[in-house]
């Protein structure tokens, strides 16, 4: 027992969890939580130009390596420009820990004039949340602490909140922080996992369809050994990139749903095994109505099991302790059977066909794959590049595509690469931006820069919000509204911050960005960049 402020409690709690990382903006409502990690040399607090960039960077953070972030942030305001960043991770099932300021217990949910006054906060939270709620004691912080992160390591990882009225924050109370605990993952029920690979033992031509649940290092592994098993070609969907190295045999990369590419896929298969995947729209706009009728579903959210359609086995449980069960189940009498899908003559028509649509963004994509090793972690934003990056950008590795979710906000970029380049310091980080969304989070370059990270920044500039612009144009006549944009001067503006800053031609981007990574330190690349025609096609739109 030690007697500690509710504030200290918060750093005491989250040392003994493994958070190291805060990021977040001092106020009146914070600053107790601030103080709390005063001079610890357990934390790295990282002070942001804005709460969206907090939220953003915890999840980028996450994303990149699967660990927990704290944010802190004030209430109101503080929370209402975080909740963008909470959304992202929500709707891409990353974690993080936000800490909210607020006013005194006495003083909550009436309109009493208080500053930063947001009433219902813990519900405004708790929409982009896993989990949310108020301490009310200070000795119970330890203890809901603890709550918080059994929600993201058991279940779905999703952001959770915890709201400090100040006066949780300033009183004390004796407490204990308990050892470490640790947490388990559901795994799957044995009935269902011999169940499972019975089904998927009596296909005859079955396929895999993988999400983001797969895209860890810990589940990757299993998933190849039953993709091996089976001799079924991996479909992955787009945050499911890098669960099996997209240079495997049986590797048929994302895309799935967007062209009919994959129709001769469909029209053979009997079985698809869909894991760690709600199958979202930005994926497959059809949310897997093609699929073939048989279906084995394996997710963490009960929610998602048989949302799309009835499954013939349904399993509730970590992804990868549920594929090594079957791969196990699966091994016994049987050897590796060759694929029965020509996926090699797949992957060659894909990619003629992809380039033949995206031309010089494809050449721009095959540039940076080439300038970079493997390891190099890549964070799009809502720009043409990013957009076409899950189709065209091999990924070898989980965890090294990092793409917008489906809550799809502009900006995410930059704040979500500083936050990977922080969680993985010896990986290369490029950040992709248009001139449109890299203007929502600009500010953070500050705190790049503040941080002396070795970040590449790229800027494709072509003085529009290019993809409405081209939206308006087909579907509205060319009745062009609000597409315009009169930018800044971009190498000035990152020079301004302290960024090495250069404007290249497309057809020299691979150069650049080597040379960047190679000297290291902060660099903002502007690539004047409009392709015509298909290429400017948003993959996935109307
Ligand atoms: C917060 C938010 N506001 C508006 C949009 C709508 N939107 C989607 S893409 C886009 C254009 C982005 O322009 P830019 O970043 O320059 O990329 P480009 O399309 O020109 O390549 C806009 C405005 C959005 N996704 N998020
Ligand atoms: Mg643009």
């Amino acid at each position: 027992m030690q007697r500690m402020t509710g504030g200290r409690a918060v750093a005491m709690a989250l040392e003994a969890e493994g958070v190291d990382h805060v990021f977040g903006i001092v106020g009146t409502h914070d600053c107790p939580l601030f103080d709390g990690v005063f001079d610890d040399p357990a934390f790295k607090v990282v002070t942001v130009r804005h709460e969206q960039g907090a939220s953003m960077m915890a999840a980028g953070y996450a994303r990149a390596s699967g660990r927990i972030a704290a944010c802190f942030v004030v209430p109101g305001p503080g929370l209402t420009n975080a909740l963008t960043g909470m959304g992202m991770a929500h709707s891409e099932s990353a974690p993080m820990l936000v800490f909210g300021g607020q006013n005194a217990l006495a003083q909550l949910e009436r309109e009493g004039g208080h500053f930063h006054e947001l009433a219902n906060s813990v519900n405004v939270a708790a929409s982009v949340c896993g989990f949310a709620t108020r301490a009310t004691s200070v000795g119970d912080v330890p203890k809901i602490v603890r709550e918080a992160m059994r929600a993201m390591r058991c279940g779905r990882p999703r952001p959770a909140y915890i709201e400090m009225p100040l006066d949780i924050q300033l009183g004390e109370a004796d407490i204990e922080i308990a050892p470490p605990e640790r947490y388990l993952r559901p795994a799957p029920h044995p009935d269902a996992v011999a169940r499972a690979a019975q089904a998927l033992r009596s296909a005859e031509r079955p396929f895999i369809y993988a999400g983001g649940g797969v895209a860890t290092p810990e589940a990757s592994g299993a998933l190849v050994r039953v993709a091996e098993a089976l001799g079924a070609p991996v479909v992955t969907s787009v945050f499911g990139k890098g669960a099996i190295p997209e240079r495997h045999p049986l590797a048929l990369g994302d895309g799935w749903g967007r062209f009919d590419l994959y129709d001769e896929l469909l029209a053979q298969a009997d079985m698809v095994l869909v894991v760690g995947s709600r199958i979202d729209v930005v994926s497959d706009v059809n949310t897997g109505a093609r699929f073939p009728q048989r279906m084995v579903q394996i997710d963490i959210d009960p929610r998602v099991v048989g949302q799309r359609r009835p499954v013939e086995v349904g399993i509730v449980a970590d992804a990868a302790l549920a594929l090594d069960a079957i791969a196990g189940g699966l091994a016994e009498g049987k050897g590796a059977k060759g694929c029965w899908f020509d996926a090699e003559g797949f992957r060659a028509r894909k990619q003629q066909e992809l380039r033949r649509r995206a031309g010089p963004v494809a050449e721009v994509i095959e540039a940076l794959r080439a300038a970079l090793p493997d390891e190099a972690i890549f964070v799009d934003d809502l720009t043409l590049v990013g957009y076409w990056m899950p189709l065209l950008m091999p990924i070898q590795r989980p965890r090294t595509l990092i793409h917008p979710g489906t809550y799809g906000t502009l900006g995410y970029s930059l704040p979500a690469a500083i936050g990977a380049k922080l969680a993985c310091p010896h990986q290369p980080v490029v950040s992709i931006n248009g001139d449109g969304g890299f203007m929502f989070t600009v500010q953070e370059l500050a705190t790049a820069a503040a941080l002396g990270l070795d970040l590449v920044v790229l800027v494709f500039n072509d003085g529009a919000f290019g993809a409405i612009r081209q939206y308006q144009d087909r579907m509205f006549g060319g009745r062009r509204i609000g597409d315009r944009l009169r930018n800044p001067d971009f190498v000035k503006l990152g020079e301004s911050f302290g960024a090495r800053s250069v404007r290249v031609e497309a057809a020299e981007i691979g150069p650049a960005v080597r040379r960047a990574h190679e000297s290291g330190g902060l660099w903002l690349i502007e690539v004047p960049f409009a392709p015509t025609g298909s290429a400017q096609m948003v993959p996935w739109m109307p």
